[in-house]
């Protein structure tokens, strides 16, 4: 087909990219950003926010492992510490991790990639976001003017009978949840309908897959959170029996209702960051991603699985023996998904000429460590091992091992890799290198210890500890102080870059993926003609390295042969 040849390039001249108002300074003040409606400046908005929300959560962390240092009170009593480790929980899943990726990578890519000039609902994307901060501010407020000590779980019936300020922390949690209801609607209607010319579906970046079924699972299981919370509310308020068994109320029907959400809400926050590993594999090994759509529909398969397994975390809570052995062999059918992922990222991997930047290093940092992650959570959804193991430091362990060395680890693969189209900047990629290896180390240094420690029977969400348990302990805090420096080092890089980084091309890493498509940093409108696409987001076997590396953006067509 001749389509490159209808839509040939309408402006030819060379130096056109640069003198282009960019989406950065077409328009300047604060007041612009407020009540801006570009998907592209609501995401570096979010990404402000969450960044801040990592920031706050991680000091929490610090603060925690502090006082785990020795045995009996180190720095902070025992009431405080409860205080502290929920507020560390909260605000990293609530605040940090359920946004980060979908918030900030996703309203900022999410067009770009299809060919869109925005998302289906702009105002509904910038309300989204003020619901995000409005609900972030109650949350915060309510923990700490209340001393909540709950966790992030609020588990009845001592969230029930706790001091009433838990209402200002459910009605946080509640009001976020719009936020994740309406970004996923949003995104959802976006994916359906304003794909560019030649993006079908086998055609669509894995990335757009991945925060695709998260809008799924955010749009169906969120609902679940928030009507639990409001039952959790009016119990507190109005004295109505729902889980307090004192009044008549059943606690574990609570954490029924809890898990229903926060077992697909673990896929709300894993998906993206395999979404964003899915796009880093492909560019930095330079081949088409092995298993397009086994990798695409495995997305799918986990966001619909994950409904189905949420009674692994009660299977102490004295269920059914039949209901537990039910949930324990569908909670193992979750791992073939997942492994399809992991396997279909080394095949890729196999034989593809592989470059060892930046982004790429979380990548494979991702798959190492979610398969750490990912493979003790079979330990824990087996019935026998899971009553000796519930409840310990191994599953502190083990989440940490999916969120941080998961999500994490794939939100930061992905901010790397998107920072020089986002900002126009490049940043140091040796101090990028140097982060990398002290995040990585602290990483396994803290959480690694932490397995050791759940499984000689340390109890998680406890103050003080038997003597014994000290060596692993301090190991543990040095390995979060290690991670804290290596964050450290990253924040200051990223701040350089901002303030005299050298400025980046239009697409430094030879990606084929249609975001590199735009200028850097993009224009208002993203393109400013409809671009059309005429091969896959992987084909790198039909693209030359010049095309690659020097950009055709200017014609905004991916010219290749497969064209339809
Ligand atoms: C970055 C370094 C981090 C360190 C050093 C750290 C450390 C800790 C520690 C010591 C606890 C308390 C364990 C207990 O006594 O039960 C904890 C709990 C927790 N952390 Fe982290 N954490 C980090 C990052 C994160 C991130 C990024 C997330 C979210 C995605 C997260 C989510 C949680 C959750 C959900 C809890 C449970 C809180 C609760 O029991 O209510 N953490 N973390
Ligand atoms: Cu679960």
């Amino acid at each position: 087909m001749t389509t490159e040849a209808t839509t040939a390039p309408a402006h030819g001249a060379p130096a056109h990219g640069d003198d282009l108002p960019n989406y950065l300074t077409h328009e300047r003040g604060i007041k612009s950003w407020m009540t801006t409606l570009d998907h592209k400046r609501i995401g570096m908005m979010y990404l402000a926010s969450i960044l801040a929300a990592f920031f706050l959560g991680g000091v929490m962390a610090l603060l925690v492992r502090t006082e785990l240092l020795f045995a009996g009170r180190t720095i902070m009593n025992a009431d405080t510490y409860n205080q502290v480790f929920t507020l560390h929980g909260a605000i990293m899943v609530f605040l940090f991790i359920i946004p980060s990726v979908p918030g900030a990578l996703g309203n900022f890519f999410l067009p770009i990639m299809l060919g869109a000039k925005d998302v289906a609902f702009p105002r509904l994307n910038l309300a989204s976001f003020y619901i995000y901060c409005f609900g972030a501010i109650f949350l915060v407020i309510g923990i700490i003017v209340g001393h909540v000590d709950t966790g992030w779980t609020f588990y009845t019936p001592y969230s029930a009978r706790a001091d009433n300020s838990v209402i200002w922390m459910t009605m946080g949690v509640f009001i976020l949840g719009f936020s994740s209801i309406l970004t996923g609607v949003n995104f959802i209607a976006t994916v359906h309908t304003m794909r560019a010319p030649g993006i079908n579906w086998r055609r669509l970046p894995l990335f757009i897959w991945g925060i695709y079924a998260t809008s799924v699972i955010q749009v169906l299981a969120t609902p679940v959170l928030a009507i639990t919370l409001l039952l959790l509310t009016m119990e507190k308020a109005l004295g109505i029996a729902v889980f307090d068994p004192a009044i008549g109320g059943d606690p574990v029907l609570f954490q029924h209702f809890f898990w229903f959400y926060s077992h697909p809400a673990v896929y709300i926050m894993i998906l993206p960051g395999m979404a964003v590993v899915n796009e880093l594999i492909g560019t930095f090994s330079r081949r088409k991603i092995f298993g397009y759509m086994f990798v695409a529909m495995s997305s799918v398969a986990l966001a619909l699985l994950g409904f189905l397994v949420w009674g692994h975390h009660m299977f102490t809570s004295g269920m059914s023996e039949y209901s537990t052995m039910v949930f324990s062999a569908l909670t193992f059918l979750v791992a073939i998904p997942s492994g399809v992922k992991v396997f279909n990222w080394v095949a890729t991997l196999y034989q593809g000429s592989i470059s060892l930047a930046s982004p790429m290093l979380y990548a494979l940092g991702f798959i190492a460590l979610f398969t750490i992650g990912g493979v003790t959570g079979l330990f824990l959804g087996t019935l026998s091992t899971d009553i000796h193991l519930h409840d310990t430091y191994f599953v502190v362990a083990h989440f940490h091992y999916v969120m941080v060395g998961g999500t994490v680890f794939g939100f930061l693969g992905g901010l790397h890799y998107w920072w020089p189209k986002m900002t126009g900047k490049m940043y140091d990629e040796n101090w990028a290198r140097v982060a990398w290896l002290l995040v990585f180390t602290g990483f396994n240094v803290t959480f690694f210890s932490q397995f050791v420690l759940g499984s000689q029977g340390m109890p998680r969400r406890y103050y003080d500890y038997l003597p014994r348990f000290h060596n692993l302990h301090m190991t543990s805090s040095g390995g979060a102080y290690i991670l804290g420096v290596g964050f450290l080092i990253m924040a200051v890089m990223f701040i350089k870059s901002l303030r005299s980084g050298a400025k980046a091309s239009e697409n430094p890493w030879g990606s084929a993926g249609y975001e590199w498509l735009t200028t850097t940093p993009p224009h208002p409108h993203n393109f400013d003609e409809q671009p059309v696409i005429t091969r896959g987001p992987y084909d790198y076997h039909i693209c030359t390295d010049l095309e690659l590396f020097e950009g055709h953006h200017k014609d905004f067509v991916a010219s290749g042969s497969e064209a339809e």
